[in-house]
């Protein structure tokens, strides 16, 4: 009988004997490595946190005390002993189980996760919660070396440590962001992984401490101390206020579960620094876990192809990078931790002085940048729509004001899919319209792309985006040159304004209205920002009706910024709709079901025109 169907819930996990543990954390590496292979999704994190979540579930009750994930894409375990099994064939699926924690689907899911970093800043606030309100749970949050290279990290981890508030944080150290962890914080921990010295007195103490159990956190101060003496470097965590156990195997559930009992018994705030593989259990996974990380779907006999898929937006991007930088020798590539997802490896490769990845540092990645620009160099900072929020404060006050001439290549704008709410590229206009100096491009395919960046490096000055979506180019493989905006087909009826990847579903929309006799005339917007309105004023004079389409939250949007300039300019409109992500809210699904749901598709953009040429004629 297979131990893992037994399990219904945490009292059922109790039961496990624990000479069965290693057989149920077999069981559970098979299923996600079949489920994960059907559905697609993030696989090489969870493989390596199964005894860590299985030892979690064993010593703490997940409903009532508050487990986080930090970014959460390794939680499918925990999803899997919290009475979600029979879901995993939904996961990231439209109305299916998400991809990442998610408190709208289950209790044990304390918060909605997605972003790298914060897990120990929310633990501190629920621990500071509890405190507060004289309530009794435990608060543990889970983090890996990756997400404990970003800045935001250390400010939750100095608070804890001097608050004194008992929380348990979980380094679940792999050696792995995406790639390899970089940066100074990765070396210190790697240290501390292997240092031979260390690693030598460990056997030895491991050895004696098996026969006498009993002794062994009696005598933790002691190896403490002996840990200090030999690994100066490794107590950061101790001087920083923490109560310090590790590095400890990850992958010895016992252990996990000793270290987690003794964990909660202290007064304070607790570090365990428990060393994992990422991958571990799936060969292909341990061999290549950067192929691993995410992937889509995949026969688990083959593998993952490591072969280069077909071109889209970001290797489109990676290609126009080196070209433009064989010609200009100032030109750098720096990407927080998202090398391979923006298309940087063959910059990397072929410019190996000039790629800078900062680790997931979107903060420090853009203050940086206005760094190396002031002094001459032009850095491109690659980076997800969603991901460049972090950097808000740095994109006003050391780009935008100083107007330093950084670009920013924002990939995943728009609908990202199944990632869903924390991924979806909805805000990036919103929040670059209020930077100073900012100007923003929007290509609709590969070969606007490639002017755009050109533009943007070479011609520019002062801050420069550009907006492109997650996938491939569409129908549409034109390039309209440096025009702010371009009116791509005429029409009497209606003015239907896009940009970027929106454009192939309204010039479908057009021919399938022009059938209908509906005239509909596109103006494509080339350069959000800054506004150039001149084209879209008149096409509005003439059809008088008003239909945006665009991959972005409605506020800011281009349809926003038009409905006031046309009032402004006196322009009367017999009917308006913008067709937008609204509030940016956006769940997970596949893109085109998404665009569906949102009326983004043809289809959509048909009955929205239909609408609007039913509206009554106010005059
Ligand atoms: C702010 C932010 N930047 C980038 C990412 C993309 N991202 C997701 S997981 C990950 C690596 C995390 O590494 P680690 O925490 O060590 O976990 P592991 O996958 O190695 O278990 C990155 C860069 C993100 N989720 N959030």
């Amino acid at each position: 009988m297979n131990i893992l169907d037994s399990i219904n819930n945490n009292d059922d996990l109790r039961a496990v004997r624990a000479e069965d543990i290693p057989r149920l954390c077999g069981e559970i590496r098979s299923f996600l490595i079949d489920s994960v292979s059907k559905t697609g999704g993030h696989l090489a994190s969870g493989l390596g946190a199964v005894e860590l979540t299985v030892a979690l579930h064993r010593v703490y009750d997940p409903y009532k005390d508050r487990i986080l994930f930090d970014v959460g894409h390794q939680a499918y375990v925990h999803k899997l002993l919290t009475g979600r099994k029979n879901r995993f064939s939904t996961l990231r699926r439209f109305n299916g189980l998400s991809g990442f924690p998610n408190p709208a689907e289950s209790e044990a899911d304390p918060f909605t996760a997605g972003h790298a970093s914060d897990s120990v800043s929310v633990a501190m606030g629920m621990a500071r919660a509890r405190t507060l309100r004289g309530e009794d749970y435990d608060v543990i949050a889970v983090i890996g070396d990756g997400s404990m290279t970003g800045g935001l990290c250390f400010e939750g981890l100095s608070d804890a440590g001097e608050s004194g508030e008992p929380i348990v944080i979980i380094l679940n150290d792999n050696g792995m962001s995406i790639n390899k962890s970089v940066g100074g914080i990765s070396q210190l921990l790697s240290r501390a992984r292997l240092r031979p010295g260390y690693v030598r007195f460990k056997k030895a103490y491991r050895r004696m401490m098996r026969n006498l159990p009993g002794l062994y956190f009696r005598l933790h101060r002691l190896k403490e101390k002996v840990k200090k003496d030999l690994l100066p470097q490794g107590g950061i965590f101790t001087d920083l206020g923490f109560e310090y156990l590790g590095p400890i195997d990850g992958h010895d559930e016992a252990a996990l579960e000793s270290a987690l009992r003794w964990a909660r018994r202290q007064k304070g705030p607790v570090l365990i620094h428990a060393v994992t593989v990422k991958g571990k259990g799936y060969a292909p996974a341990e061999a290549f876990p950067e192929l691993y990380h995410g992937v889509g779907a995949f026969d688990p006999a083959e593998g993952v192809s490591a072969h280069a898929e077909e071109e889209d937006f970001s290797s489109r991007f990676g290609r126009s990078a080196v070209r433009l930088a064989e010609k200009d020798p100032s030109i750098c590539a720096v990407t927080a931790a998202m090398e391979r997802g923006t298309g940087l490896e063959c910059f990397s490769s072929r410019f190996p002085e000039r790629f800078i990845e900062l680790g997931i540092a979107e903060e420090h990645a853009a203050a940086m940048c206005a760094g190396m620009a002031r002094q001459g160099m032009r850095p491109i900072f690659a980076v997800y729509s969603s991901f460049l929020q972090r950097s808000f404060d740095m994109l006003i006050e050391d780009i935008g004001l100083t107007c330093e001439h950084v670009v920013l290549a924002v990939d995943r704008a728009g609908i990202v899919g199944r990632d869903g709410i924390t991924h979806q590229g909805s805000f990036d206009i919103a929040y670059l319209s209020a930077v100073p100096g900012m100007t923003l491009y929007a290509p609709s395919s590969y070969a606007e792309l490639d002017f755009m960046l050109e533009t943007a490096l070479e011609k520019e000055n002062g801050p420069v985006a550009l907006r492109y979506p997650r996938g491939r180019e569409g129908a549409y493989r034109g390039c309209c040159g440096d025009a702010p905006s371009t009116l791509l087909r005429e029409g009497d009826d209606v003015t239907i304004v896009c940009h970027g990847i929106t454009i192939n579903a309204a010039i479908e929309a057009a021919q399938q209205l022009e059938a209908e006799g509906i005239g509909a005339e596109i103006v494509k917007i080339n350069r959000i920002l800054p506004a150039d309105h001149t084209l879209c004023l008149a096409s509005l004079r003439k059809t008088g009706r008003l239909l945006s389409v665009e991959e972005a939250c409605r506020f800011g949007s281009v349809g926003t910024s038009l409905l006031s300039a046309a009032s402004e300019a006196g322009v009367p409109l017999r009917g308006c709709a913008l067709l937008d992500l609204g509030s940016g809210v956006v769940r997970h699904g596949s893109p085109e079901q998404l665009r569906r749901e949102l009326g983004l598709d043809a289809e959509g953009i048909c009955k929205a025109a239909r609408g609007l040429m039913n509206e009554k004629d106010p005059s």
